[in-house]
């Protein structure tokens, strides 16, 4: 396979080098921890490696070293689409190179091979209450699946640990080739009566769960497959990528430790603030009867502010600059519906926000983050049950957490475990700096 293939090739090079850095530098210093940050939610401490993506503060992410627009102009995509195959940017993220045509539709390909959801998935979904959140669902799907783990079976029959990346790898296709039937699958028997449309063999990943959605207006396909992509990671240490990270370290397989990336992007402050975002998109239209004003639009946030939330879509823990994820999804609504009633809304909200956000002076990053507008661009093409959306930002982080996974255990990262303190020993750190030596 190529993939494996692939890895295996660049694997000794990459341990040489993260030995060599080990051995010769472990005491050279990266950073200082502060009481601040210690109590601030670790914001900016440098403690996690990753090689698959990095976020610039100004500039925002990029995969593989590549931008957004630079991967979405040089991935193979499929004939006559205007975004790429999701498996060539699968491949870039757990290869390093861009693929050629061939190569993408390998991935495709491994996919396609994969695909089949065991019956017992469904009968476990299916015996949810209905008002079960859609995040419930799919994270319970992704666990459920666990017993399928090829890690698990074979750490327990006997696995070098320089072997562990191999079923990672199995793991992270088998699981990965089966999440948008299963995202459809939640989607349409929560909100379609139950009627499933089954997978299309001759689509890609992406093409495949816009069909599988039941949405046939042309280009929600493309929309898919940009949606996954801009998705999938954003470094190591946003919370679904890092509570994988945690987990899979104590060598919990991809499924339980994906499970747990899926509950943490299930919170409001991460990967929930698409589905808050669209909610307060509508309240806006509802309340104006239409699309308000920038005077009216000023005040509905100020309000927003006022009453103690936040404006979700807005700020970042690590980005000062407008989030380049959301630059290509208002993009792709220019291009495409710029007259869209929802979609001008969450433009306009572009325009006014920020200023409001840097009045108020809290917020260290006034700007959009890939949120603020991901849902508008749902809800022109009919996929209006807004609490499903972070599913599809699952199905997309998946890719990312899994690329990860294997390429920590191809490299043998250990089970982290940081020092906690107690608030009595950080006082008295306070009081011991302040007694000139
Ligand atoms: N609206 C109102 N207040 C905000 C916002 C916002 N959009 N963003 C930050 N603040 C406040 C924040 O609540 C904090 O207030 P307080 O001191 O009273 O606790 C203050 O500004 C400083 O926060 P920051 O240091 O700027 O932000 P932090 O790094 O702690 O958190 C987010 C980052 C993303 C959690 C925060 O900006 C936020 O809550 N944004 C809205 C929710 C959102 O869009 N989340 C999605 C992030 C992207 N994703 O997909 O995961
Ligand atoms: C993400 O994509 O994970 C979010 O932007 C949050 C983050 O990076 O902290």
């Amino acid at each position: 396979m190529i993939l494996k293939d692939k890895i295996a090739s660049q694997l000794p090079a990459w341990r040489d080098r993260v030995k060599k850095l080990v051995k010769e530098s472990s005491s050279v210093k990266v950073g200082e921890v502060n009481i601040g940050q210690v109590y601030g939610g670790m914001r900016d401490v440098k403690s996690l490696v990753t090689d698959i993506s990095y976020v610039d503060p100004n500039e925002g992410i990029r995969f593989r070293g590549m931008t957004i627009p630079e991967v979405l102009a040089q991935l193979p995509k499929p004939p006559g689409k205007e975004m790429p195959y999701v498996g060539g940017l699968y491949y870039l993220l757990i290869v390093g190179e861009v693929p050629n045509t061939a190569q993408a539709l390998e991935v495709e390909n491994e996919w396609k091979a994969r695909m089949q959801v065991p019956p017992y998935v469904f009968a476990v979904l299916d015996a949810m209450p209905t008002d079960t959140h859609p995040m419930t669902m799919f994270s319970t799907a992704i666990l459920a699946l666990q017993r399928e783990s090829l890690f698990a079976h074979k750490y327990h029959t006997g696995l070098k640990k320089d072997e562990y990346w191999d079923p990672t790898l199995e793991d992270s296709l088998n699981l990965t080739a089966k999440l948008p039937t299963i995202a459809a699958y939640i989607y349409r028997s929560k909100y379609k009566e139950g009627l499933i449309i089954g997978p299309d063999p001759d689509l890609d990943w992406g093409g495949n769960f816009a069909y599988m959605m039941g949405v046939e207006a042309p280009g929600y396909d493309d929309l898919a497959r940009l949606y996954f992509i801009l998705h999938s990671d954003h470094e190591s240490g946003n919370v679904s990528a890092h509570a994988t990270h945690l987990v899979g370290s104590a060598l919990s397989d991809i499924y339980y430790a994906g499970s747990a990336g899926m509950n943490g992007l299930a919170g409001p402050l991460h990967g929930l603030a698409n589905q808050e975002c669209l909610g307060w998109l509508l309240s806006v239209y509802n309340k104006f009867n239409g699309v308000p004003t920038k005077e009216q639009l000023r005040q509905f946030a100020w309000d927003t502010l006022n009453s103690g939330v936040v404006i979700p879509g807005y700020g970042h823990a690590v980005l000062r600059k407008t989030d380049p994820r959301f630059a290509a999804q208002l993009d792709f609504g220019n291009a495409h519906f710029p007259q869209d009633d929802i979609f001008h809304l969450a433009a306009l909200v572009y325009d006014v926000v920020p200023d409001v956000l840097k009045e108020q002076g809290k917020a260290k990053d006034p700007w959009p983050n890939v949120d603020a507008i991901s849902g508008a661009l749902q809800y022109h093409y009919g996929v209006r049950e807004f609490d499903f959306y972070t599913v599809m930002f699952g199905v997309s982080r998946m890719l990312g957490v899994t690329a990860n996974a294997i390429w920590a255990r191809a490299l043998g990262q250990p089970i982290e475990r940081p020092k906690s303190l107690t608030t009595a020993m950080l006082e008295d750190i306070v009081e011991k700096a302040k007694i000139p030596a």
